[in-house]
């Protein structure tokens, strides 16, 4: 969901409606919210239950290492408690050193759709004033507002001062969210998914064909410059929820935070991949879904921390329901649709071909990837625009390009062993 308003994903996103659609076919646009679809007001939450996890230092804002509960730091994460603020109040942060990522957090109550926006670095402009704008896009998620710097790629995030805001999507309750930054720095060492597996499923984590889609995973998200992926597979206790129900233009994401209650407390941190039967967002059925673009650190027990995938296709098919998967975890680790299914909005990355409204061959307004030239067919500029992975639906080549490796790279989740 990138939320709710920034897109979420249709596919893939996380509110990617089909991220890719059913596997061998383009799907209707299914789900994902754009920032300029406005969402439908969603109840405020009564009980705001942010509060800061870090001890208040002598100076409100001073920095100091926050009391996160995502596990052991790895070294190369550096992890600042920015305190409690109000929304809609610049909240300043300083890198004395250069970094490779920059992960913001802001928790907030359960019920709020928080986005970070109008960040600014010592170079300019990172994220624009709404999050949607072309070039400084970010999402909005359910509970924990996250943004992952730099969201185009590029360079290291300098040296200097640094600002942004965290803003509710309607008329959110909130009284302060809880801010922390994760400094990344360093190459992008490995990843762990926490594969869940509803019972509902009937499948073992031994079965072979769960072991091939755990192998096939691994390998795909090799491909985001992540060599080393574990994909561990577990499965949920009896009556863990088999299917993931939400109404994401209404925010709500109910299904999400329940299959979130179902994981383990002792499972180590990582990203959080549900195998269900069915996940249905308002009157659409899609394949998967990312609650978090990207997917905070730290807060498993939020909406935004799942990553839902139907996996009723898997006995027969491990390798398709991984090719879901790892469309989705690319929304968990940072990357937006290289075009949504409207084609009115893109990602931020140079790198990746974008497929303008004009390829809309029999102009129903949707891009399909047969019209976006898939596999490499069609003329410029439509040939091969959908031959990426984070396409939002499914038919192209499954291209990842060095910006979106880049993007990946910057999540701390990928410093994890
Ligand atoms: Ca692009
Ligand atoms: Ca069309």
């Amino acid at each position: 969901m990138r939320a709710f308003i920034l897109g979420l994903a249709l596919l893939g996103c996380a509110a990617d409606p089909d991220p890719h659609g059913d596997p061998a076919q383009d799907g209707a646009p299914d789900g994902a919210w754009t920032l300029d679809q406005g969402a439908a007001d969603a109840a405020p939450d009564a009980a705001p239950d942010a509060a800061p996890d870090a001890e208040p230092d002598a100076e409100p804002d001073a920095q100091s290492d926050a009391a996160h509960d995502g596990g052991p730091v790895p070294p190369a994460v550096e992890v600042i408690a920015l305190g409690a603020h109000p929304l809609d109040t610049p909240i300043d942060l300083t890198l004395a050193e250069p970094a490779d990522g920059l992960l913001l957090q802001a928790r907030g109550p359960a019920g709020a759709v928080l986005g970070v926006v109008d960040a600014f670095g010592p170079q300019g402009r990172l994220i624009g004033p709404t999050g949607a704008e072309p070039g400084f896009r970010a999402a909005f998620n359910p509970g924990v507002a996250v943004a992952l710097l730099p969201s185009g790629g590029g360079p290291a995030l300098p040296a200097g001062d640094y600002r942004f805001r965290v803003a509710a999507l309607g008329a959110a309750a909130v009284d302060t969210v809880a801010v922390e930054a994760w400094v990344r720095r360093g190459p992008a060492q490995a990843v762990r998914v926490n594969a869940w597996l509803t019972p509902a499923l009937g499948l073992a984590v031994d079965d072979p064909a769960v072991e091939l889609f755990a192998a096939a995973l691994a390998g795909r998200l090799g491909a985001f410059g992540l060599p080393d992926a574990q994909v561990r597979v577990g499965l949920l206790a009896e009556g863990a929820p088999a299917q993931a129900r939400m109404d994401g233009l209404r925010r709500d994401f109910g299904g999400l935070a329940e299959l979130a209650a179902a994981r383990p407390a002792q499972a180590p941190p990582g990203l959080e991949l549900y195998l269900v039967e069915d996940i249905v967002d308002g009157a659409n059925r899609i394949n998967g879904f990312a609650g978090g673009l990207p997917t905070p650190v730290g807060h498993a027990d939020r909406p935004a921390a799942v990553v839902a995938v139907r996996a009723v296709l898997l006995p027969d098919f491990p390798a398709a329901v991984a090719d879901f998967a790892q469309h989705e975890l690319g929304h968990a680790l940072g990357l937006f649709h290289t075009t949504e299914p409207f084609g009115d909005a893109h990602d931020p990355l140079e790198d990746t071909a974008e497929c303008p409204q004009a390829c809309d061959a029999d102009g129903d307004g949707v891009l399909l990837a047969r019209e976006c030239g898939a596999q490499g067919m069609g003329a410029p500029p439509c040939q091969g625009a959908s031959d990426n992975v984070m396409f939002w639906t499914l038919g192209g080549q499954r291209a990842v390009t060095a910006s979106q490796r880049r993007v990946v790279g910057a999540h701390p989740l990928t410093a994890l062993p």
